[in-house]
């Protein structure tokens, strides 16, 4: 039994749910009114992604159902409530599509069912109303660059030079006997080009050998693509996660890549031990991806509500902005990883990103985003290994008292460690068994979601397919639940503060403090409604911090505090805020 000590009886309830020990449904009535209140529910329901919150979810780790080992659909559903509770509006499921798995999903078969480690379309359907019972939305990932080599279309294309299918990939003639027609690379490692000696030619893959580039020149592809969006929007989903949609196109004259040189002139060499190419414009980003974006989002309109998120690693404000849309025509959601991923704690940096976000992309809602199934968890990219929960704790703030769409991955809210293999026969993710050691691939940040302190940490009663980590005893849900102050409970209080506070929700973000190169400070205003100010101290020194609010129309430094790192105690004026390292104060001004 959890002792709770002295909490909300409101607070109470929600912390039982999150354990399990009630039901949803009876808490239900306690819901519905709290969501009344939500700045959400206030917009039009067609805007219920403005100032939401997502969570990423990697099926294969989130919770097995049947004890062998992989997480499954009817898993995930029989976690809704604690999503639920947690203040979640909606779940980005990455790939459940049939896949051999050489790209664990990214790697799609068929783009109309559910893979059998999953489960069934019927699951899913039971997953996606028993979401819809508690006002949680589901968006599918939709990897349109490519397919599975074992797709039936790719089946037909590589079967001849004259199926009617061939033109649906990108099928090229080597530039003589064993040499491929130019150089570029799969994102994966070696030459992106497949010779098929059956058919002796060339077909281009970005990424894996088993996957194959769709032609998006052919418009039959894009019907095929777009019927499928159409398909799973009529099963009830509320809209896609494009995959690399930046590299849908490759330049139509196959023209090389140019070398990335290094300070002394010589070719830089990555990771794979090949030469690192400068894709932009070539393999990436080419204009006509925005041809397609425009059609896609004509497809999304034919569904209210439906939206569009970008996998999109721009270096620039431009390209993210062209994103959305000259006419705001295109993605709802382009991922700013710009913010996400500084990963060095640079107030300035910060400052200068979240602000571009701000003033730069033509007043649309920024996507924020700081972590996924592709990059090293937020302790390997933030964490200085003695503080690691206040510094998780201080970039939760950044991602949720913003002015964003605030995605997050499963796991962060309880702070997951990155835990990579130490052997390479361990690996599972094949991009750490091409690029071992250097590159360890992506199974330290896909390890199973750690729910109890118990046996496989509750995610499984059989073997997990990738091993639990020792961290699990004191990093799971079950005992953060029961801990006021832990990572989660943090989490939850900023959802909902998020939820009842429409300044934070909403408001435009107006930076303070501009030159400080210890705190970063801001501002959260709506006309007519109390200003809310943020301080994280990005040092792992106490500091001492005065607010300045010359940047607004703010006249007083009185505040009541909303949320501070545990143990601080509240200012008696915004001159005098006292940081702990890494330590975060949010209040409102009186
Ligand atoms: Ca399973
Ligand atoms: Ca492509």
């Amino acid at each position: 039994m959890f002792t709770f000590g002295k909490r909300s009886a409101k607070f109470l309830i929600a912390l039982s749910i999150v354990a399990g020990l009630i039901s949803y449904p009876a808490h239900a009535q306690a819901q519905k009114a709290a969501a009344k209140a939500s700045p959400a529910t206030q917009a039009s329901a067609n805007d219920w992604w403005k100032g939401a919150v997502v969570y990423e979810i990697y099926p294969r780790s989130f919770q097995d159902s049947n004890g062998d080992g992989i997480g499954d659909l009817n898993g995930i559903t029989s976690r809704l409530d604690y999503l639920k509770v947690l203040g979640v509006d909606a779940i980005w499921l990455s790939p459940i599509y049939p896949s051999p798995q050489v790209d664990f999903g990214y790697d799609i078969s068929d783009y109309e069912n559910i893979d059998p480690a999953y489960g069934t379309l019927a699951d899913f359907d039971r997953l996606v109303a028993e979401a819809k019972k508690r006002d949680i939305k589901i968006v599918m990932d939709m990897v349109m660059n490519h397919t599975s080599d074992k797709h039936k279309w790719f089946i037909e294309s590589a079967s001849s030079k004259t199926n009617p299918k061939r033109d649906w990939y990108v099928w090229k003639d080597g530039k003589a006997p064993g040499v491929p027609p130019n150089n570029w690379q799969s994102d994966f490692g070696h030459s992106a080009w497949q010779f098929d000696p059956k058919t002796n030619q060339y077909y281009y893959h970005k990424f894996y050998i088993q996957q194959p580039d769709l032609n998006w020149d052919n418009p039959q592809v894009r019907k095929a693509m777009y019927d499928t969006c159409r398909f799973w929007m009529k099963r009830g989903v509320y809209g896609f996660r494009l995959d690399a949609i930046p590299t849908l196109f490759e330049d139509p004259q196959d023209r090389d890549e140019q070398v990335v040189k290094d300070a002394n002139g010589n070719p830089k060499i990555n990771a794979y031990g090949d030469q690192e190419l400068i894709t932009e414009g070539m393999t990436d980003n080419l204009p006509k991806v925005h041809d397609v974006e425009k059609e896609l989002r004509q497809v999304i309109n034919e569904f209210p509500g439906r939206i569009l998120i970008g996998e999109t690693y721009f270096s620039n404000v431009a390209d993210l902005r062209r994103s959305y849309g000259i006419k705001n025509d295109e993605l709802h959601l382009p991922m700013d990883f710009q913010v996400g991923m500084i990963n060095k704690l640079d107030p300035a940096a910060f400052r200068l990103r979240i602000n571009e976000a701000e003033t730069q992309i033509n007043g649309n809602e920024p996507l924020f985003v700081f972590d996924n199934h592709d990059n090293p968890r937020l302790d390997a990219r933030y964490g200085d290994g003695v503080h690691d929960l206040e510094i998780e704790r201080m970039i939760s703030t950044v991602l949720f008292t913003s002015r964003d769409t605030a995605l997050f991955y499963y796991g962060d809210e309880i702070g997951m460690k990155t835990t990579p293999p130490t052997r390479i026969e361990d690996v599972k993710d094949p991009v750490g068994r091409t690029g071992w050691p250097k590159e360890k691939g992506r199974d330290g940040e896909r390890t199973p979601m750690q729910w109890t302190p118990g046996p496989n940490a509750g995610f499984t009663t059989g073997t997990p397919w990738l091993p639990i980590p020792p961290t699990y005893k004191t990093v799971n849900v079950e005992t953060e639940v029961s801990d006021y102050d832990s990572l989660l409970n943090w989490y939850k209080q900023l959802i909902e503060l998020r939820r009842n506070n429409p300044v934070v929700a909403t408001g435009k973000n107006v930076m303070l403090n501009t030159s400080d190169t210890k705190v970063l400070a801001w501002a959260r205003q709506i006309d007519g409604q109390p200003t809310v100010v943020i301080a994280c101290n990005f040092t792992a020194e106490p500091q001492k911090f005065a607010f300045d609010l010359s940047g607004t129309n703010l006249t007083t430094k009185q505040a009541k505090t909303l949320m501070k790192t545990p143990g601080s105690a509240d200012p008696a004026s915004l001159d005098e805020v006292n940081l702990p390292p890494f330590g975060v104060y949010i209040g409102q001004v009186q």
